[in-house]
C-alpha cells in the first residue's frame, strides 16, 4: 500500500510553486523527481567523499572507489545479473544503446538483418541507422496497430535467419505500450539473434530480472527512477560483452598502453573509459534503493489506479483523443484535442503550475503513424495524486475553453 501523502514529504521539489501555483508534475517520463534520500547521498559524497576512483592509494580515493563499486553491486542485485562486471555503468540510456550498435560494427556485414520496433524512442532508431550505414546491413521495423501494441504475426514473419538483432524499448515512452519483451527475446534467440531491451521507461515503474528474461542487453537511466541525471546503467552477457570492442580508448579501460599497442582491462572496465559520474553512480544505487522501500508492486498497482482514474477523466472530455490505447500500458497517457495544437495546450497548463511534456516526445515516428505532429503527455509517478489529476482535467478543460 502506498501511503502518498508521507511519500510527498520526501521530495522537497512538491512543495514549490510554479506561476503562482502549486507544482504539479506529470512529466515523470522525462526524468522523475528526486527524493531526500538521494539529495542526500549527494551532498555527502561532495561534502566528505569527493575523489577520483581507482586510481589513489589515498583515504578518500578508496572510500570513493568502494562506494561506488558498492552501487554496483546494488544495481547487480537490482537488475538480478549474474555477475557484477556485467554491469557497465554509462552515461544513460542513449550511451548504453550507442556502445552496443558501435560495438557490432564488425560483427554485421551486408545481408544481415536487424529489426527495431515501430516504438521506439529517436535514442533506439539512429545509433542502428548509423550502424547499419557502416556496415550495410537492412534496418526492418516491427509494425504497430491503432492501439499502440506491436503487430506479433509481423514480427514472427520478419525473423529469419538473417536476423542478427533486435532492439525494442519495454514501455514506450510516447504511448505508454508495454511490450511482450519475453515472448520477443525468446523468437528472437530461436534464430540466434541477440536483443537489446530499451528499459528506460521500464525500471521506474517494474524491476526487470535480466536473468529470467534471458536477454543480451538490457539499458536504462538513473534519472528516470528517482535518480540525477548523467547516469545509467547498461547490462549486457559476459559472453557478448566479451565478444564486443571497447567503445571509447582513455584511461581506466585499459591493461597496457605502448605507442605500438594498448591490451584493454577486463570487464567492466573496458567500456568504462575516462572518470565517471562517481557520485552519480552512487546516487543511482542510493535511488534503487529508495524505490525499492517503497516497493515496485505497491508502485505497479497505485500508478495503474492513477491511469485508470485519469483516463476515465478524460475521456470525458468532448474531443479529447488518447493515442495509445493497448492492453497492457503503463502510467503515460499522451492526447490531444481535436482542432487544438498541444503545444497551447502545454503552455496553459504551465500557467496553472502544470508540468506535461507536449511534441514528439522524441518518437517522431509514432507521430507520423498517427499522422499527428505531437502529443500532450501525461505521465504519472508513484508519488502522483487523484486531487491533482482533478486539477489537470480542470486544466484541460480550461485551456479546451480558451483555445476554441
Ligand atoms: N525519454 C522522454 O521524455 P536518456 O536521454 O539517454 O536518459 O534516455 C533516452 C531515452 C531512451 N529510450 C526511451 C524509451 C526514453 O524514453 C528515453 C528518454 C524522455 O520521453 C526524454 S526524451
Amino acid at each position: 500500500m502506498i501511503n502518498v501523502n508521507k511519500i510527498r514529504e520526501d521530495f522537497p521539489i512538491l512543495n514549490r510553486e510554479v506561476n503562482g501555483k502549486p507544482l504539479i508534475y506529470f512529466d515523470n517520463a522525462a526524468t522523475s523527481q528526486t527524493p531526500k534520500q538521494v539529495i542526500d547521498v549527494i551532498v555527502d559524497y561532495y561534502s566528505n567523499y569527493n575523489a577520483n576512483i581507482h586510481r589513489g592509494v589515498h583515504t578518500l580515493s578508496q572510500e570513493a572507489t568502494d562506494l561506488y563499486e558498492a552501487a554496483r553491486l546494488k544495481i547487480q542485485e537490482h537488475f538480478n545479473a549474474k555477475h557484477s562486471y556485467e554491469i557497465i555503468l554509462t552515461s544513460g540510456t542513449t550511451h548504453g544503446i550507442n556502445l552496443i550498435a558501435n560495438g557490432f560494427s564488425s560483427l554485421l556485414q551486408r545481408g544481415d538483418e536487424v529489426l527495431v520496433s515501430a516504438l521506439e524512442h529517436h535514442s533506439n532508431i539512429v545509433p542502428w541507422q548509423m550502424l547499419c550505414e557502416r556496415t550495410g546491413a537492412s534496418l526492418k521495423v516491427i509494425p504497430m496497430n491503432e492501439n499502440g501494441e506491436l503487430i506479433m504475426s509481423a514480427y514472427d514473419s520478419l525473423l529469419s535467419e538473417k536476423t542478427k538483432l533486435v532492439f525494442v524499448n519495454h514501455i514506450s515512452n510516447a504511448l505508454g505500450t508495454i511490450n511482450p519483451i519475453e515472448e520477443m527475446i525468446k523468437k528472437a534467440h530461436q534464430v540466434g539473434a541477440a536483443v537489446l531491451i530499451d528499459g528506460a521507461q521500464s525500471c521506474p515503474h517494474i524491476k526487470p530480472d535480466v536473468q529470467e528474461l534471458d536477454v543480451d542487453f538490457y539499458v536504462t537511466s538513473a534519472h528516470k527512477m528517482c535518480g540525477p541525471t548523467g547516469v545509467g546503467m547498461l547490462f549486457g552477457k559476459e559472453e557478448w560483452l566479451n565478444k564486443l570492442p571497447p567503445y571509447q580508448g582513455g584511461g581506466e579501460m585499459i591493461d597496457q598502453v605502448t605507442f605500438e599497442k594498448t591490451t584493454y582491462a577486463g570487464l567492466p572496465h573496458k567500456f568504462e573509459a575516462g572518470t565517471p559520474n562517481i557520485c552519480g553512480g552512487i546516487a543511482f544505487g542510493a535511488a534503487i534503493d529508495y524505490m525499492n522501500t517503497i516497493g515496485f508492486d505497491n508502485i505497479a498497482s497505485y500508478e495503474h489506479e492513477l491511469l485508470s482514474y485519469a483516463t476515465m477523466q478524460l475521456l470525458n472530455i468532448d474531443g479529447l483523443k488518447i493515442y495509445g490505447t493497448a492492453k497492457d500500458k503503463t502510467s503515460v497517457i499522451s492526447f490531444n484535442i481535436e482542432g487544438i495544437h498541444p503545444y497551447d495546450i502545454g503552455t496553459i497548463l504551465d500557467k496553472m503550475g502544470i508540468a506535461v511534456r507536449t511534441g514528439h516526445h522524441c518518437a517522431q515516428p509514432i507521430m507520423d503513424f498517427f499522422k499527428i505532429p505531437g502529443t500532450v503527455r501525461a505521465s504519472f509517478a508513484f508519488y502522483n495524486t487523484k486531487e491533482e489529476i482533478d486539477a489537470l482535467v480542470k486544466g484541460v478543460e480550461t485551456a479546451k475553453m480558451m483555445l476554441s
